[in-house]
């Protein structure tokens, strides 16, 4: 990576058109089909014409509320080629949370890509804003005619980049408040192929799939940035993912590397034992919350493949600590990938000895810029020379890294970062509910799991206040935010100083 300019367009796409790999498959996509990496080159140009056309500044952000898709990839695309920023989202957001992004990330375009039903609300949402549709470039990508999001004409060259530029946002839950906007340098989008790009060394023989999504940290970089980097295949799934797509996607497409979340892998294995739909996989990454050592094992005898357990953080942009192949060490992290350096921190920023536990402090090229406003938190996440991820880690003598609990109260759901308290609103808000609390315990492959403690109304009946929780619960929450138990009690546990004694909760749930 020059120092001084990053061309993305040409490091992720162009470059294999060059090299003579154009006709080479880049996404299969269950909409638009298979989609050769010249075939994205053109649709990438189209896009970036179509937003100059429609007068989209260079330099703005643009906000992309959209599944995973190759046309949610010609968008990010199009816009790096007009020097533009992708703020990629899930459609799954709340409107509310959807239009406080829209806001505070000032976005000048949006490129929707939902569900039907989603998509028509999205679109009354954002009723006065510049609208690109995902449905529009799959339309294009079908015919190749021009069409509106289509004006290969109207491209200029594709933006250099200089390094130190803010190139792409990725929202993350905080314990509180809205999400942070985490905006990240080319450059670091460019170094990510010299660290964790050298642990998975992908190739264009590679198939990936990834049940990670795009509009999160981790399925960006599995299905668009380390894939495209190698000139590898994604075979996309659209929507949520669970145990009957993947093992379906498996089927048919039969990947070579594979990225999903403990929590999936422990599903398909529960579902299928070891029988699995495909011996294709040479590489099974888990990322997103903590794997533990049975499962590990159980992964590595199911698929008789290498295991990367890697740890991550949207504010380092993808896996920066993890178990190289071939040298697992179950129930830990493993070690720091290429360029970066990992240290273990107390509350003052000072590091500990291995073996004492501490804050998980990251420092290299990956290390974003900061966040969209909020420069408290920004202060609190990026100092000492890099940023906090906000977990509490402990790191053996031999340099390997364990993972022991979150800094903040998040409860980490498969990857999801939930705070207790968007839970605890949800079922305050039902009929009969006096109180509640919401802690994590653990299910029985040691996955961490939200467990909702209620008191109910004196008087009530429990059976109906039930009923009125989980309904609010369904209505209210999106499925992998929802409590996997609820459980009553005559009164909160409290401290003597009158707190929440979350401890209890925390003990009595991983029982
Ligand atoms: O664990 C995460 O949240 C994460 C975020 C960004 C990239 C990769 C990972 C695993």
């Amino acid at each position: 990576t020059s120092l001084h300019g990053v061309n993305l367009i040409d490091r992720l796409v162009a470059g294999h058109v060059s090299a003579g790999r154009g006709e080479r498959t880049s996404y299969l996509d269950p909409q638009a089909g298979e989609i050769t990496y010249a075939a994205l080159l053109e649709a990438a140009r189209g896009y970036a014409g179509a937003l100059r056309a429609a007068g989209v500044p260079e330099g703005a952000r643009g906000l992309l509320v959209a599944d995973d898709s190759v046309a949610t990839v010609v968008a990010v695309l199009g816009l790096w080629w007009h020097g533009c920023v992708p703020v990629g989202i899930s459609p799954m957001l709340t409107d509310d949370e959807v239009r406080y992004i829209a806001e505070n990330c000032a976005a000048a375009m949006v490129h929707l890509d939902a569900a039907p039903k989603r998509q028509r609300a999205l679109e009354e949402l954002f009723a006065t804003t510049t609208q690109f549709a995902g449905a529009d470039v799959r339309a294009a990508l079908a015919t190749a005619e021009p069409g509106p999001a289509r004006r290969p004409q109207e491209a200029g060259p594709p933006a250099a980049w200089s390094a130190g530029r803010e190139a792409l946002v990725q929202y993350t839950s905080g314990s509180t408040g809205m999400p942070k906007g985490v905006r990240h340098s080319a450059g670091a989008i460019a170094a990510m192929a010299d660290g964790i790009g050298t642990i998975l060394a992908l190739t264009p023989e590679d198939t990936v799939l990834s049940t990670a999504r795009m509009s999160y940290g981790y399925g960006f970089g599995s299905s668009v940035l380390c894939p495209l980097a190698a000139g590898s295949r994604v075979a996309l799934i659209r929507g949520t993912v669970d145990v009957h797509s993947l093992a379906a996607a498996m089927r048919h497409h039969q990947p070579t590397v594979l990225f999903s979340v403990p929590r999936l892998y422990a599903a398909l294995l529960n579902a299928s034992g070891t029988a699995l739909a495909s011996d294709s996989v040479r590489l099974c990454v888990a990322a997103g919350e903590n794997l533990p050592a049975s499962l590990s094992e159980r992964i590595r005898t199911a698929f008789q493949a290498e295991l990367l357990n890697g740890l991550g953080a949207t504010e380092v942009l993808h896996i920066v600590v993890g178990t190289p192949p071939g040298k697992e060490r179950p129930g830990t992290f493993g070690v720091p990938v290429p360029g970066i350096t990992a240290t273990v921190r107390t509350a003052d920023g000072t590091p500990v000895a291995d073996g004492e536990e501490g804050r998980l402090h990251i420092a290299g090229p990956t290390v974003a810029l900061g966040y969209i406003g909020r420069p408290r938190a920004a202060a609190a996440t990026f100092a000492d020379g890099g940023a906090y991820t906000g977990d509490v880690v402990r790191r053996a003598p031999d340099g390997t890294f364990t993972h022991l609990c979150r800094v903040d109260d998040l409860l980490n759901l498969g990857g999801y970062k939930v705070a207790p308290g968007e839970i605890e609103n949800v079922i305050r808000g039902a009929d009969g509910v006096q109180d509640c609390a919401v802690v994590g315990g653990r299910d029985a492959d040691g996955l961490e799991q939200a467990v909702a403690y209620l008191v109910a109304r004196s008087g009530s009946d429990k059976a109906a206040v039930r009923r009125a929780a989980t309904a609010a619960i369904r209505s209210g929450l999106a499925a992998y935010k929802r409590p996997a138990r609820l459980e009553f009690l005559n009164e909160l546990p409290t401290t003597s100083t009158g707190k929440l004694a979350a401890f209890e909760l925390r003990k009595a749930a991983e029982q």
